[in-house]
């Protein structure tokens, strides 16, 4: 919440919305007795109606932040508090393939409110031990100069809940992207995140790429042995929980 809205914003916010409730608390019982009491109780109700309504219009922007809130929140994607992988890398490296034949159940794919494109979010249940991954869309598949403020933002957001980060490069090319540019973007990832990065050649099927680890999505050869390396992190993670700043 922080991150997205600043807590001294949604404070204010909530703070508006106490001050109108207690207000109601304060003067609803009494406004009540005045009607029932009153000569002409029309007029009484709707001086308090006129009240009431001045109460809420001084709220109304308070009102509306929160709805806006809300509506986002409600968007954001269920991430378990557990041991979690964030794929990284370009465009068309086998991000979405890695999660699709590494998850047990179907990967849930979520709006982020940052990005015009869904997180996908992917669990992993049994074998190898329960991890949670999460590809990033638009976030860490080109290089920093290339993000805005807001993607800075949910970047940090996302290293916050990471343990580690899959960088998968595609050595074939196939993605378009030339691989050293793919390796430049590997190695901003490391200098950045503070957290183990873990790099996996891609596609071994149609390139081995040597001093790297080999996988590819397509034939599985290789996949076992990236969970592996992943699950090492495991206790190491949970001896450290220090928050990240991209
Ligand atoms: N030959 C081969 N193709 C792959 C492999 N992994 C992914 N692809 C293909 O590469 C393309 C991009 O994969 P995708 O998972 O969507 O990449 P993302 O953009 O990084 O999520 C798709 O056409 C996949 O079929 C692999 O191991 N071998
Ligand atoms: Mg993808």
């Amino acid at each position: 919440m922080d991150i997205l809205w600043g807590m001294d914003r949604v404070r204010k916010a909530l703070g508006a919305v106490g001050w109108a409730a207690r207000w109601a608390r304060n003067h609803g019982p009494g406004l009540a007795y005045q009607t029932r009491k009153a000569e002409i109780p029309s007029v009484i109700r709707k001086r308090t109606v006129a009240r009431l309504s001045s109460v809420v219009h001084q709220i109304d922007d308070e009102l509306r932040f929160l709805n806006d809130m809300r509506n986002v929140l409600r968007k954001l994607p269920h991430i378990d508090d557990e041991f979690t992988v964030v794929v990284a890398g370009y465009p068309n490296v086998g991000k979405s393939s890695f999660i699709r034949i590494t998850s047990s159940a179907s990967p849930e794919i979520a709006a982020y409110p940052f990005t015009t494109k869904g997180v996908i979010v992917g669990h992993r249940y049994a074998g190898t031990g329960r991890m949670q991954f999460i590809d990033t869309p638009g976030l860490l598949d080109r290089p920093t100069s290339e993000r805005n403020k807001i993607e800075r933002q949910a970047l940090t957001a996302i290293m916050n809940l990471a343990d580690v980060v899959l960088c998968i490069i595609d050595p074939s090319e196939h993605c378009g992207y030339p691989i050293e540019e793919q390796v430049r973007l590997l190695h901003e990832i490391e200098a950045m995140v503070g957290i183990p990065v873990v790099p996996v050649a891609n596609k071994s099927d149609l390139l081995y790429f040597d001093g790297y680890l080999n996988m590819s999505t397509e034939t599985g050869e290789g996949i076992s042995e990236v969970l592996e390396t992943l699950i090492g992190f495991r206790k190491q993670s949970e001896q450290q929980d220090e928050p990240v700043s991209c």
